[in-house]
């Protein structure tokens, strides 16, 4: 269980746009929003020469389709070469261009046709970018409408599996845990589309996996029951593949959205640690799982030493940022720990690992943290720190009696003389 938030690494844009303001405008706003890398080429000849100089593959391609030396047919030429995904942005617009995109596997288009155009495209490529570690399953009896769902889908960047009846997508979803959104049909042999609606909803709620409803559009008491069984949305056949597109990124912001949320309320803002509320979530599961033969779970309760003296002494500033580095240092020891911030100056980590282990990896950390020069943010005044430590085996399964024994050995660290670990059961 990783200790502080996750950076995610953004792929290159290749951005194919012959007008300089309207390139800036699209380029600036394509860095701020999504955070990506874009290179940009005014021509075709320019693109083209991006494309083999780059040292890593483009993950996605913004593309003008008229340019100096080339038109539409020439842009989609290099692509398909290449075969680098893009998106179309393109001010003329008719019923034969659209076809003529959807046939070459264009990801998608976009009309630019207001000041917006960017930030819708921004969007779009951040979704497709978070896409690539989703997984989606698509549940229908014909392969042939199955099949072309799914290859939609693939051209959106998401990872799919196919089941052609209830129970066999369950199973799928038993072997992938990492699904996150269901598409199914609504009559198939075996368990239908309703009785897998049901199914799912009693794995996970509709918070954690999106279920989309798919049958003909003639029966309307068939959405009606698909969404009263808890599918979060519905599709009538023929759908477009626009259609299909926009529903699928609507339910998947909508989760993502939740997950940033959830995280949010999990962290403490000051050090990027988990919260006292996560901690007590997630302290029962560790506390049931059995450590492996040899093993031991291990509370360990640190505070920080004569900390108010550092806010007396240095303000405020300095003592927050003793704060951050104790944060960054528990973070760097215990990768594999439940790492928290209880409070104030008091932190908590849970452990699991041979007890002679934790013992010197607790030592190391409390040497580590005493070495480490302090900075005042304010005056740049170096300064040290110290850190008692309580540390308890486990001998139980109620966790607040096994925080109590961590918290009495710290307080003997503290009476002891502070800056030490004391070991000990209750
Ligand atoms: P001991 O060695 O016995 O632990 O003494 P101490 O001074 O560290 O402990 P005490 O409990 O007396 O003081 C804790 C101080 O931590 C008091 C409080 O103002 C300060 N504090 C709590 N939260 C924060 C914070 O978020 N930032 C800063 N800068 N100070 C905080
Ligand atoms: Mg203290």
């Amino acid at each position: 269980m990783s200790a502080a938030l996750p950076a995610t690494p953004l792929g290159s844009v290749l951005l194919i746009e012959d007008q300089k303001a309207v390139a800036t405008w699209a380029r600036q706003t394509l860095i701020q929003q999504v955070g990506c890398r874009v290179d940009w080429a005014p021509t075709l000849a320019a693109a083209r020469a991006c494309l083999e100089a780059a040292p890593e593959p483009y993950f996605l391609a913004v593309a003008d389709l008229n340019l100096p030396d080339a038109d539409a047919d020439g842009v989609l030429e290099l692509l398909r070469t290449h075969k680098l995904p893009a998106i179309a942005v393109t001010g003329d617009f008719d019923k034969a261009l659209r076809s003529k995109l959807l046939r070459q596997g264009l990801v998608d288009y976009v009309l630019k046709d207001s000041s917006h155009v960017y930030r819708y495209v921004a969007s779009l490529v951040q979704r497709l970018w978070r896409n690539r570690s989703q997984s989606v399953l698509v549940v229908d009896d014909s392969p042939a409408s199955r099949g072309l769902v799914a290859s939609w889908l693939v051209r959106q960047g998401l990872r799919v599996h196919q089941a052609g009846d209830g129970q066999a997508a369950l199973d799928c979803l038993s072997r992938d845990p990492a699904i996150r959104l269901v598409l199914t049909d609504r009559h198939m042999p075996g368990m239908d589309g309703f009785g897998l609606v049901k199914a799912l909803r009693k794995l996970r709620g509709r918070d954690r996996l999106a279920i989309i409803g798919v049958s003909a559009s003639e029966d309307q008491e068939l959405s009606a029951r698909f969404l009263k069984l808890g599918a979060n949305d519905f599709l009538a056949k023929p759908f477009s593949y626009e259609e299909l597109c926009a529903r699928v990124h609507q339910n998947l912001d909508m989760l993502d959205s939740l997950d940033a949320l959830r995280e949010l309320a999990s962290r403490d803002a000051l050090t990027g640690l988990y919260n006292r509320r996560h901690f007590f979530a997630e302290g029962p599961v560790r506390l049931g799982t059995p450590p492996p033969p040899q093993e031991q779970h291990v509370a360990l309760m640190l505070d920080v030493d004569h900390f108010k003296q550092v806010n007396d002494r240095r303000g405020h500033a300095a003592g927050d940022a003793v704060l951050r580095q104790m944060g960054s240092l528990l973070s760097q020891h215990f990768p594999d720990g439940l790492v928290a911030r209880l409070g104030g100056e008091e932190f908590a980590v849970l452990l699991t690992g041979p007890l002679n282990d934790l013992y010197r990896r607790a030592e190391l950390f409390r040497e580590h943290f005493s070495q480490s020069e302090q900075h005042n943010p304010v005056d740049g005044q170096a300064f040290h720190c110290t850190v008692s430590v309580g540390a308890s085996p486990c001998a139980g399964q109620d966790l607040d009696a096994w925080l109590r024994a961590a918290d009495a050995r710290l307080y003997e660290a503290k009476q002891g003389g502070r800056d030490r670990v004391v070991w000990g059961g209750a």
